[in-house]
This record gives structure tokens, C-alpha cells and sequence, in this order.
């Protein structure tokens, strides 16, 4: 039984992805890593063990590797993308400096790695539509940049060490569970709020600008899936691009209009998420995913809205 270590979880995709974890391998083999002042509450404290984690302090992941005989480590410490802009240095210490304390202990102690890249690994020269899985890569956000160096630095830890690293290329992560905090695809999770709570919606993305969307349970599949794919099939390891859905404000606003009529949307573009977003693929091409470990998504745009609608309505009304 494999025993698993999660960086970040607390955040956006790691306080789901720890308990989708202890569902499927059992409470004991998932340790909830922290930061000091981030520590878990709630289910994610009382359903099993955890553990600080900070990647910018290596002994205390030792530690926990250590402590709790971990041989898999999903690493999802990060700064997204708009916030990454305003704190460079902070957003490399995490997710550099921080990913190359995770592979040393990875290689000292023999763990893999999953440490997702994301859409945001493109940039303006890259072929915004069915983007392939090997292409041209020059982001121009510090977020960016440092996906990009994710991706290659894991795969030069997998060519040099043997260590198993793996990732996927997000897209945009929709969930009524944990709000995201300072991502450009943020609207699309902001938007459902405002029509639950039966307010109007300012959106920060302009009409047209569409980008790859996921629901959250298709994301922790994926992961998960990767993670248990047979090596022996899979030709990419930093990262796979995985699509589900592609939509722009227009599109995600009529889905939810389906379920409220009188919902309104108006807009107050944001330059900089803007400038971010118009630099992101329209529509990623998964072929390889698909190929190599069978990936493959559930929820649609309108499965989403659907299930966010309910789920949402009964947390917040
Ligand atoms: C962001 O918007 O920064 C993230 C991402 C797509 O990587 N959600």
C-alpha cells in the first residue's frame, strides 16, 4: 500500500484531493501536508494523520517523508497566475526552489512526484487551438515561467535520477468546495457564487476569450489516474495536457442562465487577467493522455453548471 504525502493541502485542489485520496487508499496513507498558520481544520484534520510540509523549509518534508514512510508526494504548492505577477520572487521560491527540495528528498527516499503544470506553460506563439501535446512553449507570465521549468526539471530528475515524476497541465479548475485565490480562470468559479446568491455578475474576462475549463472530480481523477498509469506506456511524463471543456464568459454564462433566467452578467475587464488569459490556449489537445494512460473526462459544461448550482446552493443558502 502506497503511503501519500500532499503538499498544500489546504489549498484550492488539495483539500479535495486529500480526502478523494483517503477514500480510495484508506485515512492512515494520506498525510495532509501544512504550512505553519495553514493548518488543516474541520474533516481534513479528523479524517487522518498531517503533517508540516513546507517546501521552502527541505527538512520539514524530510521529516514527514521520513516519519510517515511516504513513497508518493503530490506537490501542490503554488502562487497562481495574477498573484504570481505581483509576487515573483515568492511565486519561484515556491515553485522552484520548493520543487527542487521535493525531488532531492523524492531521490534520497525513493518517491515519486506528481507536480501539476498548467495551461499557463503556453504562451502567445503557441498554437492556441487542438494545442498539441509537444509545441512551442514561451510564456510570458513569472506563473508561466515557472511551469515551464516544473515540467523540465521534472523530467530531468526522471532522465538523470529515475525519479518518477509525472504531471498534467491543468486547465482551469471549477469546484464549489475551496474558492481559488488569484487565478485568471477565477471568474469562472466566481460566477456561480454571484448566481447562487442571485447577484449580478461583473465579469473580468472579455466576451470571446474562451480557455480550457475542468470540473474538479475529473482533475482528481486525473491525477490519480496518472499517478497509477503503467510507466511502461507512458512516452511523456512533465506534463500531459488534459481538456475536459473550453468555453468563454458568454458560453458559461448561458449554461447557467438555463438553470436561472434572471441572472445577470455585465463587464469590467481586467487588463492584466486579460492579457493572461488572450496568452492561454483556446483549446488544448489530449490525444497523448488519452493514448498513454486513458485518460478521459466526465462532466461537460452543462453537467457542471448543474451539479455547481445544486452543491453550491446547498452550502451557502
Ligand atoms: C490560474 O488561472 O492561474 C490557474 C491556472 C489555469 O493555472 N487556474
Amino acid at each position: 500500500m502506497k503511503n501519500i504525502l500532499i503538499i498544500g493541502s489546504t489549498g484550492q485542489i488539495g483539500s479535495e484531493l486529500t480526502m478523494y485520496l483517503r477514500n480510495l487508499y484508506g485515512n492512515e496513507h494520506v498525510v495532509a501536508g501544512y504550512i505553519a498558520g495553514a493548518e488543516p481544520k474541520g474533516e481534513l484534520r479528523d479524517s487522518g494523520p498531517s503533517a508540516l510540509a513546507d517546501v521552502v523549509k527541505a527538512e520539514s518534508i524530510a521529516e514527514a517523508v521520513k516519519k510517515h514512510h511516504i513513497d508518493a508526494i503530490y506537490n501542490l504548492a503554488a502562487l497562481l497566475s495574477v498573484v504570481a505577477e505581483a509576487k515573483p520572487r515568492l511565486a519561484w521560491q515556491i515553485g522552484i526552489d520548493g520543487l527542487w527540495n521535493i525531488l532531492e528528498i523524492a531521490r534520497e527516499n525513493h518517491c515519486a512526484v506528481f507536480t501539476p503544470s498548467s495551461i499557463g506553460s503556453f504562451g502567445l506563439e503557441t498554437p492556441p487551438v487542438m494545442t498539441p501535446q509537444d509545441t512551442i512553449q514561451r510564456p510570458r507570465t513569472i506563473y508561466g515561467v515557472s511551469k515551464v521549468t516544473t515540467e523540465l526539471l521534472s523530467d530531468w530528475y526522471f532522465h538523470k535520477y529515475g525519479v518518477d515524476t509525472r504531471s498534467v497541465r491543468f486547465p482551469g479548475i471549477i469546484s464549489y468546495v475551496t474558492p481559488p485565490g488569484g487565478g485568471t480562470t477565477d471568474y469562472a468559479v466566481d460566477i456561480y457564487y454571484c448566481a447562487v446568491r442571485g447577484e449580478r455578475f461583473t465579469c473580468p474576462i472579455k466576451a470571446g476569450t474562451r480557455m480550457d475549463m475542468m470540473y474538479m472530480p475529473d482533475a482528481l481523477h486525473a491525477a490519480q489516474m496518472l499517478m497509477e498509469a503503467d510507466p511502461g506506456r507512458l512516452v511523456h511524463r512533465n506534463g500531459f495536457n488534459i481538456a475536459a471543456m473550453s468555453f468563454d464568459p458568454e458560453t458559461i454564462y448561458a449554461s447557467i442562465r438555463q438553470h436561472k433566467p434572471d441572472f445577470e452578467m455585465t463587464y469590467e475587464v481586467d487588463p492584466l487577467k486579460q492579457a493572461i488569459a488572450e496568452s492561454w490556449p483556446d483549446q488544448m489537445d489530449d490525444s497523448c493522455a488519452r493514448q498513454e494512460w486513458d485518460w478521459e473526462h466526465h462532466y461537460d459544461l452543462d453537467d457542471m453548471t448543474k451539479d455547481m448550482l445544486d452543491k453550491l446552493a446547498n452550502r451557502l443558502l
